[in-house]
């Protein structure tokens, strides 16, 4: 991570834990907002803003998949960091589909954040939003940037469904909280968990969430909210596509696969069926990706399967 602008090398997967050994992550620290009309000082434009991404991360895949729904890709171009952290944190180039960075001639993303902010303190994530214009990130929270891909470039694009149509706003942020902490995040903490106490609460959390979800999609709905595409369902797919590939075996939530769940397997098959949507999913990535996480993983060596997603 970053110490007043300078890489210190004891990067640790674990950001940092709680007294009963639980995984706790970082909040994002830039949430500058893009605007129609300009007035947060970052105007929607053609062509101004970039995207840092890796494959392997869920919440950079998010904002990945909003770009793709809402007919941004000529408006925002991407690059896409090596899969395997090396002990500079993400690193552009040196692994097949990775990119070199195309704006910064970075090597590392942690010079993208100590170019935006010299004294810059914290983890350097991805995804990055990244203003040409004014030469900083505009925000790393993929939340905030899924948001802000469904409305601010609405004058510009009409395409795509309403990810945070306001009659179900409450519902979503209900359902996005819920999926966070218990599942999306929780395979994280059982991954991560330092006690076998923490590991077995998550673990729990994570089955008795995908237990409801399976009976949410059982009685025939197309999508987490019937027949209208949300953020909630950006949200769960990007865990469920990566579950059989890396959470189940490195994070050892191994009761069963997603494609034993059959209502949760098609639900996703329908969603990677979406136009745009297969490119932003890149399996070698996210199992090289995961199963380079030396704490968990001493040998790097990554598994064949599964055959199927
Ligand atoms: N709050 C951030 C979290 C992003 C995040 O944790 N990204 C991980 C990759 S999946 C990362 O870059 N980790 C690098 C590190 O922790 O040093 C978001 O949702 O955008």
């Amino acid at each position: 991570m970053l110490v007043d602008g300078v890489w210190t090398e004891d990067w640790q997967p674990v950001q940092a834990k709680d007294k009963q050994g639980r995984f706790i992550r970082q909040t994002s620290s830039f949430r500058n907002w893009i605007t129609a009309d300009g007035s947060s000082g970052f105007k929607a434009e053609k062509g101004r803003y970039h995207l840092y991404v890796g494959y392997i991360c869920p919440w950079a895949s998010r904002t990945l998949m909003a770009r793709a729904l809402k007919g941004l890709t000529d408006y925002i171009d991407v690059t896409v960091v090596n899969p395997r952290l090396s002990d500079q944190g993400w690193q552009f180039g040196g692994f097949n589909g990775a990119d070199a960075d195309p704006l910064n001639g970075a090597a590392f993303i942690h010079q993208l954040y100590t170019k935006a902010d010299p004294h810059f303190t914290g983890r350097a994530t991805v995804p990055v939003l990244w203003d040409k214009k004014t030469q900083t990130i505009v925000n790393n929270e993929s939340a905030d940037i899924v948001r802000m891909f469904n409305s601010a470039f609405i004058e510009h694009v009409q395409q795509g469904p309403d990810l945070y149509p306001q009659d179900l706003a409450k519902n979503i942020d209900t359902l996005n909280e819920e999926m966070y902490n218990s599942l999306n995040n929780g395979v994280y903490q059982a991954g991560f968990a330092t006690t076998q106490a923490a590991y077995q609460e998550a673990y729990q959390a994570v089955f008795s969430t995908l237990d409801m979800l399976e009976q949410r999609l059982s009685d025939g709905r197309e999508f987490l909210f019937g027949d209208r595409f949300t953020e909630s369902d950006i949200r769960l797919f990007v865990t469920l596509i990566r579950f059989d590939a890396a959470y189940y075996g490195l994070f050892k939530c191994n009761r069963n696969q997603i494609k034993e769940m059959p209502y949760l397997h098609a639900y996703m098959q329908r969603v990677l069926a979406l136009e745009g949507i297969s490119s932003t999913v890149n399996i070698e990535h996210i199992k090289a990706g995961y199963y380079s996480i030396k704490a968990l993983n001493p040998t790097g060596i990554v598994p064949v399967g599964p055959d199927k997603i």
